[in-house]
């Protein structure tokens, strides 16, 4: 049913629309790794189930399910939810799941990177990761769409951010990390960006957030509120490691235009006061040899940019600090029309990522 295509998206009129654009559905996959998610996982599949009716309640949503937990699964997520049965190696479906174009007359298709477990036997977060690289192509049989592969182009969905007319946002830290495509120059990763997701102008921040283990993705640290319009994780406190990258990351697109030759609004969202891994929290982790280990006082990566945008909504992860009232407030005045729902999000958060880290929308095609 999904062939796969040997052009590329640009020489077949496909782009990469924005997230804020209407939304088809959304997939995730459930999470279990024990090696990865305390406590065998439990505490991180009730937050998962409170991401997964949230987003049911405005769009379709597909949730995808190792044999083992396919019954719980079913069990805990709101009967609207379709459940399908998918290998997995975990559960970070932004990164290792399909990137969706289409085309002016509605067409669909998918793009199948080669995924790596973030940064393969250099500084990758667990292996094998050959489950994790199956999961675009089986996206694409389950949406009866056609695919690109790119079997040498390392490329993660939360590395990369559009607004769906021309730009691309990324980092330098994650895409010209030693672990991904160091075999090619940064000329070529931008001319492979271009092709494959149809744009003009790749906007290249430093750095992302401080420790964040996979190099600082960009949907951590900025994304397209709109064309024009980005939010950026920000601090104020100058003994913050992540002073340095804020403020560069500002400096830097202060001083770019998009590809249409637009001025970027800037928005801050401060990011929370830094959150540590506690004790109880470390020894609910399986240690295994080639997974990155979970350290009692090791800072998680939080940001409020993490936030996932849907058909009417905006799923938006906090952390009970005195900064989720201020994220809730601009993310309310950013999008109008859009309910902001905030989600209590640690027990993601110690997986190493976010709401955005954990979704992938589907455009609306025909
Ligand atoms: O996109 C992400 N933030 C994924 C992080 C992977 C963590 C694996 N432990």
């Amino acid at each position: 049913m999904s062939k796969r295509l040997e052009t590329t998206p640009k020489k077949d009129g496909f782009r990469m629309p924005g997230e804020f654009e209407e939304h088809a559905g959304t997939y995730m996959i459930w999470p279990e790794r024990p090696d990865n998610w305390r406590l065998g996982g439990k505490p991180a599949q009730k937050t998962f189930t409170e991401v997964i009716n949230t987003i049911a309640k405005y769009e379709p949503i597909t949730v995808v399910v190792s044999r083992e937990q396919y019954s719980n699964a079913l069990a805990m997520v709101d009967p609207k939810v379709r459940v399908v049965e998918m290998s997995n190696n975990d559960s970070w479906m932004r990164d290792c799941g399909a990137t969706f174009v289409t085309d002016k007359k509605g067409n669909l298709r998918a793009i199948d990177w080669k995924f790596n477990a973030w940064g393969g036997l250099v500084d990758g977060l667990y292996f094998p990761w050959d489950q994790d690289d199956l999961v675009a192509s089986k996206m694409a049989e389950l949406e009866e769409c056609d695919r690109y592969r790119l079997d040498d182009f390392i490329l993660e969905g939360g590395s990369i951010h559009t607004d769906g007319e021309g730009t691309i946002l990324t980092t330098e830290e994650c895409l010209l990390s030693a672990g991904r495509n160091s075999d090619k120059t940064k000329e070529e990763i931008e001319e492979t960006l271009k092709e494959y997701l149809n744009a003009e102008k790749v906007l290249w921040v430093k750095e992302g957030i401080y420790n964040d283990e996979t190099n600082g993705h960009v949907d951590n640290m900025v994304q397209f509120v709109k064309p024009g319009v980005v939010v950026l994780a920000w601090t104020d406190d100058e003994k913050d490691p992540q002073y340095k990258r804020s403020h560069e990351a500002y400096e830097y697109l202060s001083n770019e235009t998009d590809a249409k030759g637009r001025k970027l609004e800037i928005v801050k969202l401060h990011t929370p006061n830094p959150i540590l891994i506690t004790e109880k929290e470390s020894e609910g982790v399986d240690s295994v040899e080639g997974t990155l280990p979970r350290e009692v006082g090791d800072r998680l990566a939080a940001s409020y940019v993490n936030y996932y945008v849907g058909n009417g909504f905006v799923a938006v992860p906090i952390f009970n600090d005195p900064y989720d009232k201020e994220a809730i407030k601009t993310l309310k005045e950013l999008y109008p029309d859009r309910k902001v729902e905030p989600i209590y999000a640690r027990e993601i958060l110690l997986g190493g990522g976010n709401i955005h880290c954990i979704t992938q929308q589907v455009p609306k095609h025909k």
